[in-house]
């Protein structure tokens, strides 16, 4: 069925400990594959490309930048994940698509990419979540935690409480919080429950993204 799905959880958990999300203009003016070389050296366990915003890369040049990360990726053996395009994460062979609550459900994603596809829903509410894991999710985004700059259309903050909302509303699946989140504020984010952090500026803006990626797996007691 559907539901059918072959990702595990408890490797899951362990590769959504510092997930990097980024895209070309996320990374002031640095090019994104030393960018993404860099972080996945210092600790980075998951990558979601996110090739969104004024000025990102479409068609053809958005691809030959996915192709590139990828292939950075399966060096470093970490997923690549495709934020939203479902043609793009097919055409690839993506590990797993990441998509919003208005997106079409885990479900269907997964039976039309392989039923190794991780897929994950962003869920800004206890219902929000349920409607996901309901529609099958491997994973949730859940945010924003703090305030950020790197979404437009961005919702109110939470704050590491909608975390412990989730749980204590018996949502036990993998999850991840977003949204402006630093190696010194990611302590009350895992504490809330979260399985991992997911961070797009604290590490495509550091000036050494391989020491600000280290500094968050640091905090799983993991150094490199
Ligand atoms: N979704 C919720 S907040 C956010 C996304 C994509 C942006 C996170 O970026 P940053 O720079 O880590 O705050
Ligand atoms: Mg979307």
């Amino acid at each position: 069925s559907s539901f059918d799905r072959r990702i595990d959880p408890a490797k899951l958990r362990r590769q959504l400990a510092v997930y990097f999300i980024m895209g070309s203009i996320n990374c002031g003016g640095k090019n994104p594959v030393i960018v993404l070389r860099e972080a996945i050296a210092g600790g980075v366990t998951m990558f979601q490309f996110r090739e969104k915003g004024t000025g990102a890369l479409t068609g053809k040049a958005a691809y030959e930048l996915a192709r590139e990360l990828q292939a950075v990726c399966r060096e470093g053996g970490v997923p690549f994940i495709v934020n939203d395009d479902v043609e793009m994460a097919a055409a690839l062979g993506a590990d797993g698509i990441h998509v919003g609550q208005e997106d079409s459900p885990a479900s269907s994603l997964r039976s039309r990419l392989g039923h190794n596809t991780i897929v994950g829903v962003s869920a800004h509410s206890v219902e929000e979540a349920r409607h996901a894991i309901a529609d099958g999710a491997d994973y949730l985004g859940v945010g924003p935690m703090y305030p950020t700059l790197s979404k437009s259309d961005v919702r109110p903050v939470r704050g590491p409480h909608l975390i412990q909302e989730l749980r204590s509303h018996g949502i036990t699946v993998p999850l991840v919080g977003i949204g402006g989140i630093t190696p010194a504020k990611a302590s009350p984010v895992l504490s809330a429950g979260a399985d991992g952090i997911s961070v797009i500026s604290a590490i495509s803006q550091a000036e050494e993204p391989g020491r600000a990626a280290a500094a968050f797996a640091a905090l799983y007691g993991k150094t490199t």
